[in-house]
């Protein structure tokens, strides 16, 4: 960094304007709602208050899966929350994550309604109240267990870190981009020697560790993120890459990305799924052309 680009900071930070990143005006140092605003409840015993970034593409992947699996009970609505709109505020949905952040779940069918937020604790709760997608045997859940919570741990620095510095701050620093494109490509060496000896996460069985982290290692070495592959050198990843393209070609995650999905093509897009035939019916493309 230049001498004339450093920062000294004051004894106390102060909340003031702060300098243009892409989520400038909906960032806080508070928590808790700006307004009052009901979430709207649908006919199933799930309800997904959801955006499809790679976190909550994660969920509605998962519930893709379990109905493909025939779990009738993974039947669920998915309302869209524009958090670019500062909707993550309203009272509703900080009554359900009290995180204000995508991805958050009500199951309706326990006796009090139960709220689960953060991603890795849906999966979770999803795969033990159906019994899928993740291993029962102690020899290999701790295993898997393992890989989930290093996702929920290792993301934030491919996002929060990484992607930010690369494509949302203001401007392109040398400095932070270096010590998270570091990360990333450590991150990503790390997956690739797992995968070089198996073909999922946990061994031979796609699991919710899979679920977890395709989403967004997946994407990025699919280019699909921060248009950032070539940066980081994804093709040298070739474990990882193959693992990607394998998870990409299920029918599953197709459908599991286009819920709750509010950029790209607009065939591509559903914004709400309140039943299976809404993929074939209520597509952004559809929808725009009857009205
Ligand atoms: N650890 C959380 C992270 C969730 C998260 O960061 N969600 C983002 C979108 S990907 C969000 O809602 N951001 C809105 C905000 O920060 O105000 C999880 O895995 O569920």
């Amino acid at each position: 960094m230049t001498e004339s680009s450093a920062y000294t900071p004051p004894k106390i930070w102060k909340w003031e304007a702060q300098g243009g990143g892409a989520f400038t005006n909906i960032n806080r140092p508070i928590s808790g709602s700006t307004h009052e605003r009901e979430l709207p409840v649908g006919k199933h015993p799930l309800q997904l208050y959801s955006l499809a970034t790679p976190n909550g593409v994660k969920v509605t992947v998962m519930l893709e899966e379990l109905l493909a699996l025939g779990f009738k009970g993974a039947e669920y609505d998915a309302y869209l929350v524009r958090i670019r709109d500062g909707e993550q505020f309203g009272s509703g949905f900080v009554d359900v994550n009290p995180n204000s952040k995508i991805p958050a779940l009500m199951d309706h069918s326990t006796e009090i309604p139960t709220r689960v937020f953060e991603s890795g604790a849906i999966l979770l709760y999803l795969a033990e109240k159906f019994g899928a997608l993740f291993p029962t045997d102690p020899g290999i859940r701790p295993e898997c267990m393992s890989w989930l919570f290093w996702q929920m741990g290792s993301a934030p620095y491919l996002g929060g870190g990484f992607g930010h510095f690369y494509n949302y701050a203001p401007e392109r620093w040398q400095y932070p981009i270096d010590r998270f494109t570091m990360e990333v490509k450590r991150q990503l060496d790390v997956l690739d020697r797992r995968l070089a000896d198996n073909r999922y996460m946990c061994g031979e069985e796609y699991t919710i560790a899979d679920i977890a982290i395709w989403p967004w290692y997946g994407a990025l070495v699919l280019d699909r993120l921060y248009n950032a592959a070539k940066f980081v050198d994804a093709e040298s990843y070739t474990h990882v890459l193959r693992w990607s393209k394998e998870i990409d070609r299920r029918e599953t995650v197709r459908r599991g990305r286009m819920v709750n999905r509010a950029h790209g093509e607009l065939h591509e897009q559903l914004r709400e799924r309140h039943d299976a035939m809404d993929f074939d019916t209520k597509t952004q493309d559809k929808i725009e052309a009857v009205a």
